[in-house]
């Protein structure tokens, strides 16, 4: 396992039906208001699309030093030059995608329970995420929601090891999430519901 990876506390998804607005473009705002870190999702669209997009994302990231994560395709990472990837327990496995991108890659996984916080520890794996902590409308097919109680728990059983927490996290609560033992807050909605205030939307949870 390399050094830990340092995580920012503020963590953005992109969400091209949510926000209107292109992978790039939402970029260029999540960063514009201070975001170090982004993963682009795409749950929807054709191959050949969302490598175009992903690539002109990388292009806009380079320009801020923004580092890029992309969720769930490793060809997609390795095609545009990402940062790294993000994996559910459904994709790839984490060691296959590290063979693909190579050891300074940054690898994050989804993990829903306790079990699978713990079981991530063996993985090669830089970070791991945590959710839903909150109800969420943004993904329909979530786990049971944790909550605080259930972030606490996965704190304590896994020590010090890079942790998101992701699932309907706002302004409001993002305070007591990191309170309770995450690294780093990951949004969607709370960021790019309103597409004309990604920057400030993400500046606020900056300060
Ligand atoms: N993953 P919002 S919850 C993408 O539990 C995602 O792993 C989750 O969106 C998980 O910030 C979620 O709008 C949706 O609630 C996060």
């Amino acid at each position: 396992m390399q050094s830990p990876f340092r995580l920012p506390r503020v963590y953005p998804l992109t969400d091209v039906r949510l926000s209107g607005l292109s992978h790039a473009e939402q970029v260029r705002l999540l960063s514009e208001g201070g975001a170090s870190l982004i993963q682009l999702r795409e749950k929807h669209m054709p191959a050949l699309e969302f490598y175009e997009q992903a690539k002109a994302a990388v292009e806009v990231a380079e320009r801020n030093s923004v580092k890029l994560i992309i969720n769930d395709r490793v060809d997609v990472a390795s095609a545009v030059g990402a940062h790294g990837v993000h994996l559910g327990q459904d994709d790839m496995p984490p060691e296959a995608a590290r063979r693909l991108l190579g050891a300074e890659a940054i690898i994050g996984y989804s993990t829903h329970t306790v079990e699978q916080a713990i079981a991530a520890l063996k993985l090669a794996v830089d970070y791991i995420a945590i959710g839903p902590i909150f109800r969420t409308s943004t993904k329909t097919d979530t786990s049971p929601v944790l909550g605080l109680d259930g972030l606490r728990a996965v704190r304590l059983a896994i020590a010090d090891f890079p942790l998101i927490a992701i699932g309907g996290i706002t302004h409001t609560n993002a305070a007591e999430v990191i309170e309770a033992g995450a690294d780093s807050v990951a949004l969607i909605s709370a960021l790019l519901s309103d597409p004309n205030k990604i920057s400030d939307a993400t500046r606020a949870l900056l300060l």
